[in-house]
């Protein structure tokens, strides 16, 4: 993935900051290139980086970058398992997501298997992988190997007797109606992780390209909404990334000052491979470059310039002029 994407934007820094660019493919890695990988895990993993689709081939959710991130045990924790010896699937995906699933993003919960063994609702028998604490390794398996893509996946959008509001209604944040938040002056500020397991940069870019859609470019929305995707990061940290910056005090500095940010400043922790690096994590969909002068490690020699999108599928046509993060944060005083 390095190989094939490291260098897109400009600079090999164990930093992929231009995915779209990105054209790993792991067929690569496939019995008809390096041989690193099986067919079956050539399948996987092309699967699970293209995201979740219903028998139409119709997409549920987004994709996922190809990101170093997902080398990370931020990302294996939820997706593969945890790190220590465990027995059966424990990924969080598997534990926490099969519990979610069925008692809060089905409505009503939980409605078709209560009580079935296996089953959301049966009692939990498997022997925990760490002492005194439930087993939820295996509990939900059948119950997740029998979900229904079909049937069972609109149901985060149903309302059914008391429940009057679906999962997606009073947790989905997928609302591009600003107009009363614009018009009373608040600012927004959007993190996600490029690396993310749980929820998708993908996903957090294309609700912001509708939001760009809705409110007249891109100028206009970063008048009252940002979004920071952050290169290696896992959920909220973690990963081969400058994860470390202060988003609050760059929305203080926002609603305070009137100086909305162009950047904010990461610093990589100590286990990355590059700690006490710094970079600008640039408002979307600008990207940093280095400037070719100084240290790749100081943020200093980095600017936000317009992204080069190459990928076909995330067009940047947005009306919003040459769509890049403008610099300059005087730009933003009102
Ligand atoms: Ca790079």
């Amino acid at each position: 993935m390095l190989k094939e994407c490291d260098g897109k934007d400009g600079l090999v820094d164990g930093i992929v900051s231009n995915p779209q660019a990105c054209r790993f493919d792991p067929r690569t890695l496939g019995p008809q290139g390096s041989g690193l990988l099986s067919a079956s895990q050539v399948r996987a993993l092309r699967s699970v980086f293209d995201g979740a689709r219903d028998s139409k081939g119709r997409a549920l959710y987004a994709g996922w970058f190809w990101d170093p991130g997902i080398a990370a045990p931020g990302w294996r924790i939820w997706k593969i398992g945890p790190l220590f010896p465990a027995p059966g699937n424990t990924s969080l995906n598997t534990t926490l997501g099969g519990a979610a699933l069925p008692f809060v993003f089905t409505t009503p919960p939980n409605s078709k298997t209560a009580g079935r063994p296996g089953y959301p609702g049966a009692v939990i028998t498997t022997a925990g992988p760490v002492p005194g604490l439930p087993g939820l390794n295996d509990a939900f398996m059948p119950w997740l190997l029998s979900f229904d893509m079909d049937v069972d996946a609109p149901e985060i959008y149903a309302r059914s007797g008391i429940y009057s509001q679906s999962a997606m209604d009073f947790m989905g944040t997928r609302s591009t109606d600003y107009r009363r938040f614009r018009a009373g002056g608040s600012k927004l500020i959007v993190y996600s992780g490029q690396a993310d397991p749980v929820f998708s940069s993908k996903y957090h870019i294309g609700w912001y390209r509708d939001l760009i859609d809705r409110s007249g470019g891109v100028r206009d929305t970063q008048q009252f909404a940002r979004l920071f995707v952050v290169p290696g990061m896992n959920h909220c940290g973690g990963g081969p990334a400058t994860s470390q910056f202060d988003a609050f005090g760059a929305l203080v500095k926002w609603v305070e000052q009137g100086q909305g940010p162009s950047a904010l400043i990461g610093t990589a922790p100590a286990d990355t491979p590059w700690p006490g690096r710094t970079r600008p994590i640039c408002a979307y969909p600008a990207q940093p470059r280095y400037t070719g002068h100084g240290s790749i490690e100081d943020a200093a020699n980095f600017a936000c310039v317009a992204m080069r999108d190459d990928d076909d599928d995330h067009e940047e046509h947005s009306s919003g002029g040459n769509g890049s993060g403008h610099g300059n944060d005087d730009n933003d005083r009102q």
